[in-house]
């Protein structure tokens, strides 16, 4: 395959309120500023583009910082195409691709977490997907943000999906040795991911030892945060960055749903 050249600016989206060419930049700014920031996870297979426009557009209105857009199984193809456009046109925030493989890849989006799940026991889901999915990233002109992903305990279809080796709750020092080694292998952030619809979000214990560890690389954090005081406990343990995806698709009223979970998170 020859790559071609990536673009030197993208042509869409001239009205955006900011550089969406440093989408990183943009979620350290927002950190520094408020002290924690929250991404709202929709995940293309759960609803129709058009619903995940009006979902997105209320999380924006409610504060969420930027939208992620991915899942484990049918977020690919024309359905992600789609659904990313869709949030495009409703919203100002990046739009960030959380890829469950190579297949997660839509140009439409701003930025990729460009991750490896360092505690899977297969080599598709560290290395393989991030090598098929590459020279998409660099054609498409979209963002790269290196990020060490690891799944915590119950890890729910995700673990199940990439073959996690689950970090078991009670053990911190096997996640700070995983984020640790994130680190070293030069990824900006490590994600704490506990599963989609966990029973209960990252034990804060796990929270802050990573996060002493790791110092200024970012982490984020996701998996079972349902309400503004288990995203406050997070954020206070350590977490840069709070990602709710579940809560909000069950939210009657989005908007004040994402004020619940910023107002216990930000400065
Ligand atoms: C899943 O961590 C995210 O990758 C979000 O989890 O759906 O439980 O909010 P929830």
């Amino acid at each position: 395959m020859r790559l071609q050249e990536p673009p030197c600016e993208k042509q869409r989206g001239e009205e955006r309120l900011i550089d969406l060419s440093q989408v990183e930049q943009h979620l350290n700014s927002v950190i520094e500023r408020d002290g924690c920031a929250h991404m709202t996870l929709i995940d293309p297979a759960s609803q129709s583009p058009e619903k995940a426009g009006e979902i997105a557009a209320a999380a924006v209105a409610g504060g969420t910082d930027a939208i992620m857009v991915g899942g484990s199984t049918g977020a690919a193809g024309n359905v992600l195409d789609q659904t990313v456009l869709a949030i495009k046109e409703k919203t100002d925030v990046p739009v960030i691709l959380f890829p469950g493989n190579a297949g997660g890849v839509s140009a439409h989006a701003d930025a990729v977490f460009f991750m490896s799940l360092l505690n899977s026991r297969d080599v598709n889901y560290i290395t393989t997907n991030q090598a098929m999915g590459a020279p998409l990233v660099y054609q498409y002109g979209i963002e790269p943000i290196s990020m060490a992903y690891l799944i915590v305990e119950p890890g729910g279809t995700v673990g199940w999906v990439g073959d996690a080796r689950l970090i078991p709750r009670k053990k911190p020092e096997l996640a700070v040795a995983y984020a640790l080694a994130g680190k070293y292998l030069g990824m900006h952030f490590v994600y704490l991911e506990a599963g989609s619809g966990a029973d209960s979000p990252i034990p804060p214990e796990m929270i802050g030892a990573v996060k002493k560890t790791i110092g200024d690389t970012k982490l984020i954090v996701g998996g079972g945060i349902r309400d503004g005081e288990a995203a406050s406990i997070c954020a206070a343990a350590g977490a840069d960055i709070i990602v709710t995806g579940t809560a909000v698709e069950d939210a009657s009223d989005v908007k004040g749903k994402i004020e619940e979970f910023v107002s216990g998170i930000k400065k």
